[in-house]
């Protein structure tokens, strides 16, 4: 396939309420749209990295330069054999995971859409719903982690994330388990502690989790390692994993027993379904983290999430959890069984609004082949 054209677009998009974790609070949330055209067809990506770089050291400004400088030469150099040719291609660029996965996400849909196939089962999905979760930022006060919790449970959300950080953690998830008794729960401390804080995660044990994700360092396998024996609610690594083989090192040493996987931390939708598929032989459960995606993102978070390891509901919430307007025509909408449902267009299934796009946009440059 010869790739003609690529735009990439800055955008900046306000959040319905802030989102706050253990690295900071996002109230607007930007990050990098790429448009990939060929023969007549448009593929879209997102790329996620944001502003800060709190949750990651990838910026807007940063995927900018290596997509303007690097992806964007290797993709329209010549013409594409397919999505694996992209992989070998960008290979040498070492890390910058989300920009290489924005590119990524563009060309899978431009196949998928040149197929004529969604981008779910162009990926081998069979599912036409989704089994979704929402998950809630640090509040300014445990009543108010609650009552969120409780709004979110009665809009339909049948699994629950909290975030939380130091000196924000076992009374809250205490008083969130009180609150909704029997409700799937999880926390996520985004690399807070360190292994001196195990007594707070083992004091967790008493409250039903699903899954404790993240509690330690980004490149802290080994104690990790030495944490989840101490445990009996699973361990689930997310900032640790970014490629097949750390899934498969951090499994071998007994550091988590759950993956979430993103397809931008992980550069893209082929390494995360390689580690999804790695995952499904170990009998390994995954789940499909979110960032806040617009709804080109979350198309492709809901097609990655219908392969048949994906058996924990994913932060992949409705539309309306995050923004008043999307960039996309089509919205998202939790299903009354607590799912989404599979978009069975072409390609990611949803369409850009143009006039949404054009008030988002700070920045935008179109490169085409010389
Ligand atoms: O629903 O998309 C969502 C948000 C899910 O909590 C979520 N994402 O650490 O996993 C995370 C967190 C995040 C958000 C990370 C934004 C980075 C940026």
């Amino acid at each position: 396939m010869l790739i003609d054209e690529i735009e990439l677009y800055h955008i900046k998009m306000r959040l319905k309420a802030p989102f706050r974790t253990s690295f900071g609070e996002e109230q607007d949330r930007e990050c990098i749209l790429v448009a990939a055209f060929s023969e007549g067809l448009i593929g879209w990506g997102e790329c996620v990295a944001s502003r800060f770089p709190g949750y990651s050291y990838e910026t807007v400004k940063t995927a900018w330069h290596t997509l303007q400088d690097f992806m964007v030469p290797a993709v329209l150099s010549a013409p594409l054999a397919g999505i694996q040719d992209y992989v070998q291609r960008v290979k040498p660029v070492r890390g910058h995971p989300m920009a290489k996965a924005g590119m990524e996400m563009a060309l899978w849909d431009l196949y998928s859409r040149a197929a004529g196939q969604p981008l779910a089962r162009f990926m081998g999905g069979e599912r036409d719903r989704v089994p979704v979760g929402v998950s809630v930022g640090i509040q300014p006060s445990i009543e108010q982690m609650v009552q969120t919790v409780l709004a979110f449970r009665d809009q339909g959300y049948p699994r629950i994330k909290i975030k939380i950080m130091p000196g924000r953690d076992l009374e809250v998830a205490r008083a969130v388990r009180e609150a909704i008794p029997g409700v799937p729960l999880q926390v996520d401390a985004n690399s807070a502690y360190t292994l001196e804080s195990a007594l707070i995660f083992k004091q967790m044990d008493d409250l039903d989790l699903l899954l404790i994700e993240q509690p330690l360092g980004e490149d802290d396998l080994v104690d990790h390692s030495k944490l989840a024996p101490q445990l009996l609610t699973p361990l689930c690594l997310d900032e640790s994993i970014h490629s097949l083989d750390h899934a498969r090192w951090a499994l071998e040493l007994g550091a988590c027993r759950i993956i979430n996987i993103k397809p931008g931390r992980v550069s893209g939708l082929y390494e995360a379904s390689r580690i999804h598929d790695y995952c499904f032989e170990q009998g390994v459960p995954v789940w499909c983290g979110g960032m806040l995606e617009t709804g080109i993102g979350r198309a492709a978070n809901v097609a990655l999430a219908t392969l048949p390891g994906f058996t924990l509901p994913g932060d992949i919430s409705a539309s309306d959890r995050y923004y008043e307007e999307d960039v996309t025509n089509e919205a998202f909408v939790l299903n009354s069984d607590g799912t989404l449902s599979v978009p069975n267009g072409p390609g990611l299934g949803v369409t850009v609004k143009n006039s949404a796009l054009e008030r988002f946009t700070l920045n935008e440059e179109g490169f085409r082949v010389t």
